[in-house]
């Protein structure tokens, strides 16, 4: 996807150490390559394999209000249903060439449903979940399985599983959309199809059957043995999470072990049936900072977006830093050094590609100053 594109740019110069001399005979094999659509290796190596990773993507950070405000105006002018299927907004890379990707692999988007408005029951191959900043109202149905949407829940859509989504409040609701819909594209692994005409079940339970029989910490339905490739969890709802990092800061003050680094908890979504990330290409996370802190400078493999979800802070990507607060979204390249940074209690929703790299054995992770 990077050294195929439009506009060859020859990061080796001609007379650098390894290319041959120039010559008429030279110009001439060249522009043969270039007629039989082929590319030698010795003109693209530094760009193909740099020491490191140097990728397309950039960092770069929207804030909340402006996606909100765009978001509200879309609502009163685009319509959802059948074709369009969702009011979804991508954030677009300003590293990928105006693409629809937050990053090579990662979509992320907000998305608003107007009072009593439904979206169509459809299905895909990409992965997709939802995270909730503000607002409640919405119903997801997943497979059948109406999942109530609120502020700080967590939410699964996996893999070819239908769903629609219907707003049975009387004011609008936007969230974060998250899928692996870049990573489907370039490896041209997509199929879709259109469900029913109507969302099928407009109840609007508390919990979803899926949460019912799935999320009773530490224990899983004795008739529904074996590992599944997604987490069977429909939703993760915040008051488990806001009590899992609450617990390790607490613990903390104790003594006792269980936080990323001093002040700073974290917990990783999982798939209670293998114990890993919640589907195969995503991984998702909760941090909480305390005030004051700043986090160690980390990179690794793999590309992420943040997005805050309480609180504020700085995030500093490389040589860039910006202030965030509530709802505000920040795109880290894969290897981009990142430091977080708390002016209040600081929470951040952070979602990433890294199952992608564990599976392939291509994860690295470093922290400044330790070695590679
Ligand atoms: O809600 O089903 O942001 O299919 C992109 C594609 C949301 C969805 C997106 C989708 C959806
Ligand atoms: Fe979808």
């Amino acid at each position: 996807m990077s050294a195929s594109t439009a506009s060859p740019v020859r990061l080796t110069a001609l007379d650098a150490p390894g290319q041959p001399t120039p010559s008429p005979e030279l110009e001439d094999l060249y522009r043969g390559f270039e007629r039989e659509l082929l590319v030698p290796l010795w003109t693209e190596i530094g760009d193909l394999m740099p020491a490191s990773p140097r990728p397309q993507a950039v960092a770069h950070r929207w804030r909340w209000a402006g996606l909100v405000e765009l978001a509200r105006r879309s609502g009163a002018l685009v319509p959802v249903g059948r074709g369009g299927e969702r009011r979804a907004i991508a954030l677009a890379n300003p590293g990928l060439g105006g693409a629809p990707f937050a990053t090579p692999t990662l979509w992320a988007a907000i998305q608003y449903l107007n009072p009593r408005e439904d979206a169509p029951v459809h299905r895909h191959t990409q992965h997709a979940f939802r995270f909730v900043v503000e607002g409640e109202g919405v119903w997801t149905v997943v497979d059948g399985d109406p999942v109530a949407m609120r502020r700080g829940d967590f939410l699964l859509t996996p893999g070819w599983s239908f769903h629609g989504h219907h707003n049975q409040a009387e004011v609008p609701m936007a969230w974060l959309d998250g899928l692996d819909i870049p990573f489907v594209h370039y490896t041209g692994s997509t199929f879709f199809e259109f469900g029913p005409e109507e969302v099928n079940d407009r109840s609007t339970p508390a919990r979803s059957r899926a949460e019912r029989l799935w999320s009773h910490p530490g224990l899983r339905p004795v008739a529904l043995p074996g590992s599944r490739p997604s987490s069977p969890i429909a939703a993760y709802r915040w008051e488990h999470t806001d009590a899992a990092l609450a617990d390790q800061l607490a613990l903390e003050v104790e003594g006792h072990p269980g936080v990323v680094e001093p002040g700073h908890a974290a917990v990783r979504y999982t798939n209670p049936t293998t114990g890993g990330d919640v589907m195969p290409t995503i991984r998702a996370e909760m941090h909480r900072l305390r005030p004051g802190v700043r986090t160690a400078t980390r990179r690794e493999v793999g590309s992420a977006v943040w997005q805050v979800f309480d609180g504020a802070g700085r995030v500093r990507v490389g040589e860039q830093e910006w202030a965030v607060e509530r709802g505000d979204l920040v795109v880290v390249p894969s290897w981009a050094p990142l430091t977080l940074t708390a002016d209040t209690r600081l929470d951040l929703f952070r979602f990433a590609d890294t199952p992608i790299f564990e599976r392939l054995y291509a994860d690295r992770v470093q922290l400044e100053g330790a070695p590679r």
